[in-house]
């Protein structure tokens, strides 16, 4: 075609990467009759299979499963050969996958963009390739693939060795012959582990370097699994549908087998059919909890550190094979065939690099610590840049002249992983902060081609020529993403997902790790809103619906979603001695809490009869007294007892090195309004009177509670100034009942669905004082006098109705005088804080609370938890 060389090229879409995405996105953006020009710098299709033409170098998710869905017809022309396709077989694939929609004439090969620019005036981007050539499109998209990037190896001398030098990631298409050759290969990782069985093949001398021990289970390769062809002949449509709706992208029935309370038996069972059946959703799910309790990971670790040890003959070989620096799950597992084995040959050696670093690679080597080593070639399997390397690589500047790898100088901030604040129309495919690498790709490619082409769709229906997500929902979405990997293992491994194994690069954990299916639903749900958290404009106007898509703890929104499934009858349409019943039988089956020194009951004698209490004292040193903490359960003034805050009492005890004594109070709607309050009152005398028999140290006496019963420890702290004692030192309020209005907009926004309710709380106050009586400061303490109360920690929850009211006891007691530590339990319930080793995401909300409690005695020391 011929035009003036100063009018750029103008189309509608750019797309970056010919591979699995770019071909996907491609053939729907046609379908959308949109103009289209894709770029790749390799000279065919393929992405990461053009490149990564290493022998041995196979898929790691089952053929079945590693393929398109979106065209049925191809999927009856084309049948994989085995259960893990071989490099050669997948590119095949892609070619013909790329013929048959007949793609090829979209896609300009051998030309790298190099640079794209966003022009806010033109409301278009201007992209430059390698090859000098300037286009103007609307739309740019990357489908650049998480892996594609390689890492630059970190080793001195690299560039010094004589002889032949080769990389997995860009492997000659000639292939290589190694046949009598000394080979060195560095790196362990799933392309070492793949490669390294097949030089052994051909190689006179093979040498590993391993740096970090991978755990890795053999991919038993043959036919694809008969099991799942059954399937999927049988209803295609309703087997790609469980996938798209899975955790991972595979079909996949979700256990509910705890490692931890597993017997030995069944603990053997599940993993010895995750190492025959051969696959990674397997073996990453043999337990429920493996990803988040260590106990349950160790389970696992060590049955494959057995295996290993079986395998490998050598013993000091063996134990330098078996990972131990990090938790199973959190550095990409690998499927290999022969890996193990392959040391057993008696060419092949393993040079454990913890013990004898490399120094530096010569001209005929490689130099450790300890020895020289003469090599003929040395293969690098050293990794990639992550996630983020090819899109910050490729120079993008949006609006106001920012560049991309500015704004992610401190780690990626994407919306949904698709897009990110400053770069309008600039989508990512499979960004930072969605499932992509922790999933099976073209499950989670397609739904991102198809997220995006729906989109463009609705704004040409809309009239719209530009989107680009707002601040707050990107922020928000950020949070949620870090949410997810917190109450996981995966932070605490120096893994490329923790963009650890890039020198120099911020440590933020770059996939969502919410699932496949939680994301799938996260993407509708923002559609399904308007398109919450875009911006969008153009000649048919300008909208934004903004706002964050998930702001509830990943945990809490779990445990509430299996909570609803129980389908129990609402407390408040229940008779008080059925609600405790339930509360008691749901209480039954949750984990005890920690561990701690001495558990004692006891009585004190209350205002009208004795009350319960239960004493916890801290495990270890220091011996001899403690400061005393009285603690008073959470239940409306209705429900609980000493047994069910007892995990919250053991937590508070650890965390804060204090004795704490949990005294049961009277209930209504048996004694009303203002018994428990009174109680609270003379119980807290009591203890403080005598300190020294519970072991404790006098004059250092706290109170705390949770919920109705931080309503009453506040009170009885307001009784005890009135009356001029006892001391206390500070009080802890959580999720606090400080007034009796329940007209605040955290009854507004959270009175419906969060266990607390507003029917709820008004069957508490009912049951409890009657109207004439809740305005008294003994019931509704935010309405009394303040000044001199004790030191305060107030913990709200987002989710709370009662938020705002603890937010404003915070706020007066400050206006009082008060010194006060406010923690907003982020993404939290009314409910879900106490949940101990139940919501894991509650445990640094409660690591606060201990400090708040050292603070009021400045001799306390956990026991630590
Ligand atoms: O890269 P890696 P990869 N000195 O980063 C070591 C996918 N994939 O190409 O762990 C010495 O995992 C490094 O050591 P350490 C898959 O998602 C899939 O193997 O950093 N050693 C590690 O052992 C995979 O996870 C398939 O201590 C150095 C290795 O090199 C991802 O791609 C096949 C070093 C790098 O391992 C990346 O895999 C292949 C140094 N300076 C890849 N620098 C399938 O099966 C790095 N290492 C589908």
């Amino acid at each position: 075609m011929n035009k003036p060389a100063s009018v750029p090229d103008q189309f509608d879409a750019v797309v970056v990467g010919a591979g699995f995405s770019g071909l996907y996105m491609l053939y729907r953006l046609r379908q959308l009759g949109l103009s289209v020009r894709v770029f790749d710098s390799a000279g065919d299709v393929g992405g990461t299979w053009y490149w990564n033409r290493y022998p041995g170098a196979r898929c790691d998710i089952a053929t079945p499963d590693y393929t398109y869905s979106f065209d049925p017809e191809l999927e009856k022309e084309w049948t994989w050969s085995e259960k893990y396709a071989t490099q050669p077989e997948i590119l095949d694939y892609l070619r013909f996958v790329a013929d048959r929609h007949g793609l090829r004439p979209d896609i300009e090969f051998s030309t790298a963009v190099t640079s794209a620019r966003w022009d806010e005036q033109e409301k278009r981007w201007t992209i430059t390739t390698g090859r000098g050539e300037e286009i103007r499109c609307r739309y740019y998209i990357m489908a650049t693939g998480c892996l594609s990037m390689p890492k630059s190896p970190d080793i001195e001398g690299v560039g010094r060795f004589a002889g032949q030098v080769y990389f997995t990631s860009r492997w000659p298409h000639e292939g290589v012959d190694f046949t009598g050759q000394r080979v060195a290969v560095i790196g362990t990782g799933s392309s070492g582990v793949q490669v390294i069985p097949l030089i052994a093949r051909q190689a006179s001398q093979l040498t590993v370097f391993q740096r970090t021990p991978n755990f890795s289970i053999p991919a038993h390769n043959g036919p694809a699994p008969a099991d799942r062809l059954k399937q999927l002949d049988e209803d295609r449509d309703g087997y790609r549908h469980a996938a798209r709706w899975s955790r991972l992208g595979v079909p996949n029935e979700p256990t509910d087998v705890l490692g931890v309370t597993a017997s030995e038996a069944v603990r053997r069972e599940r993993f010895e059919a995750a190492w025959e059946q051969g696959e990674l959703v397997g073996i990453v799910s043999v337990f429920a909890d493996q990803l988040l309790n260590p106990a349950s990971n160790d389970i696992v670790a060590e049955m494959i550190r057995e295996k290993i040890r079986s395998i490998v003959k050598d013993p000091e070989t063996a134990e330098a094979l078996c990972p131990k620096d990090h938790y199973f799950g959190t550095k990409r597992p690998c499927l290999d065939t022969g890996y193990f084995d392959t040391y057993n040959l008696p060419h092949v050696r393993l040079v454990d690099l913890r013990k004898q670093p490399i120094v530096s690679i010569t001209e005929d080597g490689i130099e450790t610590a300890d020895e020289s080593f003469g090599f003929d070639a040395i293969v690098y399997a050293t990794g990639f840049d992550a996630m983020t390397g090819a899109l910050v690589a490729a120079d993008v500047t949006g609006r106001d002249g920012l560049s991309l790898k500015e704004k992610w100088a401190a780690g990626p901030s994407t919306y949904l992983g698709l897009m990110t604040a400053g770069f309008p129309n600039f989508f990512m495919l499979t960004g930072p902060g969605s499932p992509s690498v922790l999933s099976n790709m073209a499950v989670s490619i397609e739904q991102h081609v198809d997220w995006v082409a729906g989109c463009l769709e609705h704004m040409r229906e809309e009239g719209l020529d530009t989107i680009e997500p707002t601040e707050l929902a990107e922020s928000g979405w950020n949070q949620h993403v870090q949410d997810c990997a917190a109450i996981t293992l995966m932070p605490t491994a120096n893994s490329w997902y923790m963009g650890a194994n890039v020198p120099g690069k911020p440590r933020v954990f770059l996939p969502y790790i919410g699932g496949v299916d939680a994301y799938r639903q996260a993407c509708d749900d923002v559609v399904g809103q308007g398109y919450l958290g875009f911006r969008m404009a153009g000649p048919g106007g300008a909208r934004c619906q903004d706002g964050v898509i998930r702001s509830m703890q990943p945990d809490v929104a779990m445990v509430l979603d299996l909570i609803a499934a129980l389908g129990l009858p609402p407390m408040e349409t229940l008779s008080a001695d059925d609600a405790r019943a339930l509360m008691a039988a749901t209480a039954a089956t949750r984990p005890p809490g920690p561990e701690v020194g001495e558990v004692t009951d006891g009585v004190i004698p209350g205002p009208a009869g004795d009350l319960p209490y239960r004493l916890y004292r801290p495990a270890g040193p220091p011996e001899g007294p403690r400061p005393l903490v009285v603690y008073f359960h959470g239940g409306g003034w209705v429900l609980g007892n000493l047994d069910s805050d007892d995990p919250l009492c053991r937590d508070l005890c650890a965390r804060s090195g204090a004795v704490v004594v949990s005294v049961n109070y009277r209930h209504a709607p048996e004694v009303r309004f203002p018994a428990a309050a009174l109680d609270a009152f003379a119980a807290v005398q009591w203890v403080d009177a005598n300190a020294i028999e519970l072991g404790g140290i006098p004059g250092q006496l706290a109170v705390a509670g949770w919920s109705a019963g931080a309503n009453v420890a506040t009170v009885a702290c307001q009784l005890a100034r009135d009356a001029g004692g006892p001391h206390i030192s500070g009080q802890v309020l959580i999720c606090p009942v400080a007034d009796s209005d329940m007209t605040r907009l955290s009854y507004q926004e959270n009175g419906d669905g969060y266990i607390l309710t507003t029917a709820l709380m008004r069957w508490f106050w009912d049951h409890y004082a009657d109207p004439a009586d809740r305005g008294d400061p003994r019931a509704a303490p935010l309405r009394g006098d303040l000044r001199g109360l004790p030191p305060t920690c107030i913990v709200a929850a987002d989710f709370d109705p009662l938020r705002d009211e603890g937010v404003a006891y915070a706020r007066a007691l400050e206006a009082a005088g008060v010194p006060v530590r406010f923690d907003r339990a982020r993404g939290h319930t009314h409910t879900s804080v106490t949940m101990v080793d139940v919501i894991i995401s509650g445990a640094p909300v409660r690591a606060g609370i201990g400090e708040a409690l050292r603070d009021f005695f400045p001799s306390a020391e956990p026991q630590g938890i």
